[in-house]
């Protein structure tokens, strides 16, 4: 450590910095480029410390964000959109495995992972099954990143009661309407359609009346009662109108504009065998 020619830094001895080097301090990275020189050991610690700090950051980073889970999962499922919204506002990787529900084989294939049957599902590295969107994105905000959830309890409460109204009374309802829209008319169920509608109409109030004074459904952060509402109101208004209802097509607006849900929605569009929408 005396030798202000070959100073051996924390990591690596710097037995290969020779001549014909100016005289100095050095310390080298896992590259080895070589940093110097600095007229006192001091200095050359300090940049060697912040350096360290830099690349424990980086490395922090790639350990959040490296896939250490398989999500089950359809590009035009709600409850997976939701799911991948919060994935893409956390800047996540993950291995894909796309399911077809409707594809009896696929449907029978992922109940031996799942014997529940439903999509999304995630599964990490090392063998734990996460169902449930909102479950799932509970634990993906345990991996840091922009919180989708608060640490105020007050706040969390209500983002999770948003995000269960919203799945409960606006994404099943709509779930509803698309299925028996494309029944012929001597096989819908009327009181199905007349309570989804309710149930749509009673969410549309509360938002309007929530969002009167705030950006996203739960204050001014982006949360996970957003990625529930991010699916739902992909589809929502072709069944119901914002109509008399301001806040929540603004809001609608706004959704559409923030880009994990944009990326969410290209994904969808670009896929070939895509169901058309309902004509006004
Ligand atoms: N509560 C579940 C709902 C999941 C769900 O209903 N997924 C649908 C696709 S969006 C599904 O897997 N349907 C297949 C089936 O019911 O057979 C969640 O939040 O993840």
């Amino acid at each position: 450590m005396n030798n202000p020619r070959y100073w051996a830094s924390q990591w690596y001895a710097t037995k290969f910095a020779e001549e014909p080097w100016p005289g100095g301090w050095y310390w080298h990275d896992h590259q080895y480029n070589w940093h110097g020189p600095f007229k006192a050991e001091r200095d050359a610690a300090v940049a060697l410390r912040a350096h360290q700090a830099q690349e424990r950051e980086a490395s922090d980073e790639h350990e959040r964000t490296r896939p250490h889970f398989g999500l089950y999962y359809h590009p035009r499922s709600p409850y997976s959109q939701k799911v991948l919204v919060a994935i893409y506002e956390k800047g996540l990787q993950f291995t894909p495995h796309i399911v077809n529900m409707m594809a009896e084989g696929e449907r029978e294939q992922f109940r031996k992972i799942y014997p529940v049957g439903r999509i999304p599902l995630i599964v990490l590295n090392h063998g734990p099954l996460i169902p449930e969107s909102s479950i799932i994105i509970e634990y993906l905000d345990g991996l840091g990143g922009a919180p989708l959830i608060s640490d105020n309890p007050d706040v969390a409460r209500k983002t999770r009661f948003k995000d269960r109204f919203i799945d409960f009374y606006l994404t099943e309802p709509i779930a509803t309407l698309f299925f028996e829209s494309r029944k012929p008319d001597a096989e819908r169920d009327e009181r199905k359609i007349e309570e989804a509608r309710f149930h749509v109409k009673a969410v549309y109030d509360f938002l309007e009346y929530e969002l009167s004074g705030s950006t996203w459904a739960n204050g001014d952060a982006f949360s996970l009662s957003d990625c529930s509402a991010a699916a739902a109101f992909c589809y929502a208004g072709d069944y119901m109108p914002y109509d008399g209802y301001p806040a929540v097509s603004a809001y609608a607006e706004r959704l559409a504009q923030r880009p994990s849900i944009q990326r969410v929605r290209e994904e969808v569009a670009a896929r070939s065998d895509n169901i058309a929408r309902p004509s006004s």
